[in-house]
């Protein structure tokens, strides 16, 4: 069974984020998503999230290409957990490129084409314009 396992916020949960999970899960059988935590947010990627980690947790966890969602708490963690979880690929999207080469040690590394024109920041600004133009 070949494990694949990638990470990130996933807030406000869009069809890129699904495109991306998609994409991660025909390399392999087993996609474990590491979710980030609200501190790891807040604290390491300034972000302050919509949906709490439960609910990001919960949206995931009914998406039929996910098999299982584990907190990603810190930067250092994913030597341990491609270890741990015995992953035979990372993944993530392509604004990362060459930044998790350090895994290609245990693993396979896959950056994949973001999906163009969204992303979640985008989709907060235009909330805010629509409110300020009603
Ligand atoms: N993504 C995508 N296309 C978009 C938006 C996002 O392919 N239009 C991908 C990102 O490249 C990432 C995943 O969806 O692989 C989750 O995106 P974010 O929640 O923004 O994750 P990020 O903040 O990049 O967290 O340690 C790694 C970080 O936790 C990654």
């Amino acid at each position: 069974m070949r494990r694949v396992i990638t990470y990130g916020t996933f807030d406000l949960l869009h069809y890129g984020h699904i495109n991306l999970l998609k994409r991660a899960k025909a390399l392999g059988d087993y996609l474990i998503v590491a979710l980030s935590t609200d501190e790891f947010n807040l604290k390491e990627k300034d972000k302050v999230c919509y949906f709490s980690y439960e609910k990001r947790k919960q949206l995931l966890e009914a998406i039929r290409y996910v098999d299982l969602v584990i907190p990603e708490e810190n930067w250092e963690q994913k030597s341990s957990d491609v270890k741990e979880y015995h992953v035979d690929t990372f993944v993530i999207g392509d604004d990362w490129e060459g930044k998790f080469d350090f895994l290609k040690e245990y693993c396979d590394v896959v950056y994949l084409p973001r999906t163009p024109e969204i992303s979640t920041t985008q989709i907060k600004e235009e909330l805010n314009k629509k409110e300020l133009n009603s």
